[in-house]
């Protein structure tokens, strides 16, 4: 029998590409992609993880004043979540051909960043309801949308994160909902917490979208499948009726139910606040970065021991098969 000579040309590695993309399927490690989608893939997930990261500190701080001991072993369990989230991050970050290592240089000297949000100082208590409750909150809202995101591993370990992370949310409200409802000096407490963190909560889900430099692309490569202030109406609109149930105020007097858009109307985030905190003068960047450089150092003896262990392990396989 004669054989075919007909060798259709399959799509060139940019079309198929192109392909996933518009089918909404996910693009895998082993799969072409280009030069910038893949940058700013390693640029958003590092930036994540290491939020995760850094995000131990401010709650960390309470670990040891936690109110009772119910509260410190909860505390401890969500702190070392955040640890593990940093964990699967920066493993689906190593899959576009970085290493850990490289990852973490990048931070330690300042060019790549971490969430805005934890730069703020955790004063009392109810800071750490706060936190649960908003910049988890808040932290959901983004990644139940990055769930659906085009990179693959990334997607996959949003679908994790988030399961922990609404644990979170509710173990923060929880607190709020028992200082709310406790003295009238507990109840002032939350009340500052709520004060302090909501506008911080806002701004750390992105700039605007008008000064948004990546979300035009991101949305046509399916990284972004929401954009920063599509997200944080929705964080608004599910958190406003949650601080009515508190009985607490949301310090913004422009706040208002507006029946026509059938979402809270909401005043104005002070940007130039929220550039300063991103360009590195917010209340606590220098003390978190340096606290998170000397804790990789110090660290430095436990990784060497780790990789001699595995070494000698290795070594010893080998010795028994040979
Ligand atoms: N802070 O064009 P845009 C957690 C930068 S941790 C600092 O909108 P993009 C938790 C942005 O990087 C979870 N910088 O950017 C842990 C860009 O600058 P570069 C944290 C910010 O990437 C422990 C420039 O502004 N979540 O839950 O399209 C305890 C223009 O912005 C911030 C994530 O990391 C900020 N807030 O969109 C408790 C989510 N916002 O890079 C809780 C993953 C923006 O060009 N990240 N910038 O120099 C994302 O979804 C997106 O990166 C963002 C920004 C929505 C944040």
């Amino acid at each position: 029998m004669e054989q075919s000579t007909v060798t259709a040309a399959g799509p060139t590695p940019a079309e198929r590409f192109d392909q996933l993309i518009a089918a909404g399927e996910k693009i895998e490690p082993r799969d072409w992609m280009p030069e910038a989608y893949r940058r700013t893939m390693i640029r958003q997930i590092a930036q994540h993880a290491h939020s995760e990261v850094i995000g131990q500190q401010p709650e960390g701080n309470w670990i040891t004043r936690a109110p009772s001991l119910r509260r410190k072993a909860i505390l401890v369990a969500k702190v070392q979540d955040e640890a593990g989230h940093g964990l699967y991050l920066y493993s689906a970050c190593e899959t576009l051909g970085i290493s850990r290592d490289e990852l973490n240089d990048l931070l330690h000297q300042g060019r790549q960043k971490y969430s805005s949000i934890f730069n703020y100082p955790t004063l009392s208590w109810a800071d750490v309801g706060a936190i649960g409750w908003l910049v988890d909150g808040a932290a959901i809202a983004n990644q139940v949308a990055l769930t659906r995101t085009s990179y693959g591993p990334y997607a996959r370990a949003m679908v994790r994160v988030c399961k922990e992370e609404s644990f979170h949310q509710r173990q923060g409200f929880e607190i709020m909902m028992t200082l709310a409802r406790g003295s009238e000096a507990q109840r002032e407490m939350a009340q500052d917490a709520l004060n302090r963190w909501w506008w911080p909560s806002l701004a750390m889900l992105g700039p605007p979208d008008e000064q948004s430099t990546h979300t035009e692309q991101s949305m046509q490569w399916g990284i972004k499948v929401e954009t920063n202030d599509e997200i944080r109406q929705k964080f608004v609109d599910q958190t406003v009726p949650q601080a009515q149930f508190l009985g607490l105020a949301v310090p913004d007097p422009a706040l208002a139910w507006n029946e026509e858009r059938g979402h809270w109307d909401f005043g104005e985030i002070d940007w130039d606040a929220f550039w300063e905190v991103v360009r590195g003068n917010g209340p606590c960047n220098r003390e978190r970065l340096a606290h998170k450089v000397k804790a990789w150092e110090d660290g430095a003896w436990v990784r060497e021991a780790a990789l001699a262990h595995a070494a000698k392990q290795e070594g010893r396989g080998l010795a028994a098969t040979a």
